[in-house]
């Protein structure tokens, strides 16, 4: 058990509220909680119970607020120690004399994340499953809670810890033969080891890859408007937003910098891009708005391309989106200033011939909302086509995603060294890969190898 002193913190959201809960967690938690407290005591308290009382200052016994007390003993708890977490009115007066009067009863101010730190520190939670605590409080999408909640379920973390434990043996075995080097033997099937660390390094590949959509997910996935100028790109965002958001003027040029937004849609969070127009231009701040326009489509999910109906040719696409049009990448022809054409299908038919690569064609208008309900739905069903199947097994977070691909990197090291490397150069790089997936979950690996190694192989002692 990780014991220490006694932190105390509001953990509702600062201001005013109905309520405000005070959590306070340590060795003392009860019995300072109990000095503030006129009602029965908690030092008496069951573990998981609430209690009706009055917080009062102890100095001078005058009341500050009638009070909800619930109380969890350690070790059942949500940081493993023992637990108070007073519901007091939400006034911010009352938060903070509430913490003023706990800090003087010998608690101190928590510092940011520690409850959730402590947590880990006394194996309640796992490292990935502290992350997602993190990711939870932050989701603000129906999509990104999803994730956060699989997360904490800990299904990532078993996944991960499954492909470690695979590895783990295969180190056991090296570590036999190191052992025993004198004697020359091979316990690790060289054909075998290989099979498993190229299997195991395409799962850390495939789940790496899977950051690209976790990470869109939870930053809004970028969708890209792009197109000439005066094609109605900032109208477009406007529309999509219902607000004023970019300026709108028949001056073509108007938007010189990148403008962006969120949006939800169907509960995934969207960041739409409004771009500088794309054409030609002697004008070194416009040329610098475009040049910043190609930057921001090139990391886009969605590129929105917009013409109008006076664009009997469309230009090529420029070369430098053509190229980042990746698998990553869904390409939407739409057709703004679908009201000012006669026949907005036909004009829409004869650019799509002319746009290939866009997949999918649509007739807008910006100034009336024509089409606009059909480009959202196209908008959500590519990106939810794009997740993968299984939700807990989307990596969200940067760090992770860095550990699994220096996991990977070590296990090619390990794959191109087999027919060269001494056994202990092999054991090296595969503990190095093991203990990039260990810094996924934060447990400890060299303590781990030797148990596998004493637990599986019983040598006689
Ligand atoms: N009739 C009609 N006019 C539109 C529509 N969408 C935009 N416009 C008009 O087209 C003009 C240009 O609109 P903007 O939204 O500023 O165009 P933009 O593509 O952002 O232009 P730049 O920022 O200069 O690249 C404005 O006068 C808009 O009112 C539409 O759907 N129908
Ligand atoms: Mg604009």
């Amino acid at each position: 058990m990780y014991t220490s002193d006694t932190i105390c913190a509001i953990s509702t959201p600062s201001g005013r509220g109905g309520i405000a809960v005070a959590r306070v967690s340590g060795p003392d938690a009860i019995e300072i909680a109990n000095r503030l407290w006129r009602g029965r005591a908690l030092t008496e308290a069951l573990t998981h119970t609430a209690h009706l009382g009055t917080v009062v200052d102890p100095a001078t016994d005058a009341p500050l607020d009638q009070a909800v007390a619930t109380v969890f003993r350690s070790p059942r708890s949500f940081t493993g120690e023992n637990i108070v977490e007073i519901a007091v009115h939400g006034s911010t007066y009352i938060q903070q004399q509430l913490i003023t009067l706990l800090c003087r009863a010998g608690a101190r101010v928590a510092e940011p994340g520690e409850f959730t730190r402590r947590a880990f520190l006394n194996q309640r939670l796992d490292l990935a499953e502290a992350e997602a605590v993190a990711d939870i409080i932050a989701s603000s999408s129906r999509a990104a809670h999803r994730l956060a909640i699989s997360q904490l379920q800990g299904h990532f973390s078993a996944h991960i810890d499954r492909l470690r434990n695979q590895l783990i043996d295969l180190a056991a075995l090296l570590e036999l033969e190191l052992d025993f080097s004198e004697e020359d033997v091979e316990f690790a099937d060289r054909s075998r080891l290989l099979a498993l660390a190229e299997s195991i390094r395409t799962t850390l590949r495939q789940l790496a890859d899977t950051f690209h959509s976790g990470h869109a997910i939870t930053q809004g996935i970028p969708v890209a408007i792009i197109g000439r100028p005066n094609a109605g790109k900032s109208s477009l965002l406007n529309a999509l937003l219902h607000t004023d958001r970019a300026i709108v003027s028949d001056i073509p040029g108007t938007t010189r910098d990148t403008v962006e937004d969120t949006i939800d849609i169907d509960g995934i969070t969207f960041r739409f891009i409004d771009t500088a127009g794309i054409h030609h231009t002697a004008d070194p701040i416009e040329q610098m708005g475009i040049e910043r326009a190609l930057q921001r489509v090139s990391n886009a999910s969605i590129i929105i391309w917009l013409t109008t109906p006076d664009e009997a040719d469309l230009p090529a696409l420029p070369a430098t989106i053509a190229e980042h049009l990746s698998t990553h990448t869904h390409l939407i022809l739409a057709l703004n200033k679908a009201d000012l054409a006669a026949d907005a299908a036909a004009v829409l038919a004869q650019q799509a011939q002319s746009a290939s690569a866009a997949r999918h064609q649509i007739a807008i208008s910006a100034k009336t909302g024509t089409g606009l309900d059909q480009l959202r739905q196209t908008i959500a069903q590519l990106a939810t086509a794009d997740l993968p199947a299984d939700e807990s097994m989307i990596v969200t977070n940067a760090r992770h995603h860095q550990a699994l691909m220096a996991a990977a990197d070590a296990l090619t090291a390990l794959i191109d060294g087999m027919p060269t490397l001494t056994t202990d150069l092999l054991a090296f790089h595969l503990r190095e890969a093991i203990d990039h997936m260990a810094a996924i979950t934060g447990s400890i690996t060299s303590d781990t190898i030797l148990t596998t190694i004493f637990s599986r192989f019983c040598i006689g002692k």
